[in-house]
C-alpha cells in the first residue's frame, strides 16, 4: 500500500449524520494530545493536511480525509481525556466519538494511539473493551517514539502491551517527527483496507 494523495473533505458534529461513501474507513483515536492529527500528517506525508497543536483538544470534531482518490478514507476523532473543556463539551465530543464507533457502516480499524512514554489509561482500556464488545478491529500504535532510546522503546511497548492485554509484537512504533515507523502501519493498513469477506 502507498499514500499517493490525501484530501480534506468533511468536518462532521453529529453522529446521527455520518456521510457514507460506501468506501473502508479507518478511524484514529487516543487521548487529546498524543498525536493524531500528527500521525495522519505523517502517513499522508502532508503537514498540513490535518491541524496539529501543542495544546491539547485541537481536534474537535470527526474530520474525514479521502485517501487516493477514494480507496479509503481516514478520519480522524476529537481526542479524550482532556481536563480543560466543559462538562458539556467533554460529553458532546463523547457521545459524538461513540455514536461514529456504533454507527459507521464501513469501519474496518480503529487505531489506538498512545504516547510510548505513558501507560495506556482507563479511558485507553474502557475504548478497547468497547472495540471488543463492539467486534471492531483495532490496532495499537505507540506514538512519539523519538522521545526514547531503543531500549527504552522496546521495554516501554511490553509495558504497554501488558497494560492492555495484548502482545508485545500487537503494539507498533511510530515517530511523526522523525517519520519512523510507516511501512509496518502501511501494511495494517493494506490488510484492513483490502480484507475481503470470510477472510
Ligand atoms: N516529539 C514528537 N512530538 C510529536 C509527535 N507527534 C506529535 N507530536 C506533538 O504532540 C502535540 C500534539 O499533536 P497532535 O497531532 O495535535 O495531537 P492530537 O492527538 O491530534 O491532539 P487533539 O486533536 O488535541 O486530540 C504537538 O505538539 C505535536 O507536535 C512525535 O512523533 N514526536
Ligand atoms: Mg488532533
Amino acid at each position: 500500500m502507498q499514500i499517493k494523495n490525501a484530501k480534506f473533505i468533511i468536518s462532521v458534529s453529529d453522529s446521527g449524520k455520518l456521510p457514507c461513501y460506501d468506501k473502508p474507513e479507518i478511524a484514529i483515536a487516543g487521548k487529546s494530545n498524543v498525536g493524531k492529527s500528527s500521525f495522519i500528517n505523517f502517513i499522508c506525508n502532508n503537514s498540513k493536511l490535518a491541524r496539529t497543536s501543542s495544546e491539547p483538544g485541537r481536534t474537535r470534531l470527526l474530520n474525514y480525509f479521502e485517501i487516493n482518490g477514494g480507496e479509503f478514507y481516514i478520519v480522524d476523532m476529537p481526542g479524550y481525556g482532556y481536563a480543560r473543556v466543559s462538562k458539556e463539551e467533554k460529553a458532546g465530543w463523547g457521545a459524538l466519538a461513540e455514536g461514529y464507533l456504533k454507527n459507521s457502516k464501513e469501519l474496518k480499524c480503529v487505531v489506538l494511539l498512545v504516547d510510548i512514554r505513558h501507560d495506556p489509561n482507563p479511558d485507553d482500556r474502557l475504548l478497547l473493551n468497547f472495540m471488543h464488545a463492539s467486534n471492531i478491529p483495532f490496532a495499537v500504535v505507540a506514538t512519539k517514539g523519538d522521545k526514547l532510546s531503543r531500549q527504552q522503546s522496546f521495554n516501554r511497548r511490553a509495558e504497554i502491551a501488558a497494560c492492555l492485554n495484548i502482545g508485545r509484537d500487537d503494539v507498533l512504533t511510530v515517530s511523526s517527527l522523525k517519520k519512523t515507523g510507516l511501512e509496518e502501519i502501511l501494511n495494517l493498513f493494506q490488510t484492513r483496507v483490502h480484507l475481503d469477506v470470510g477472510e
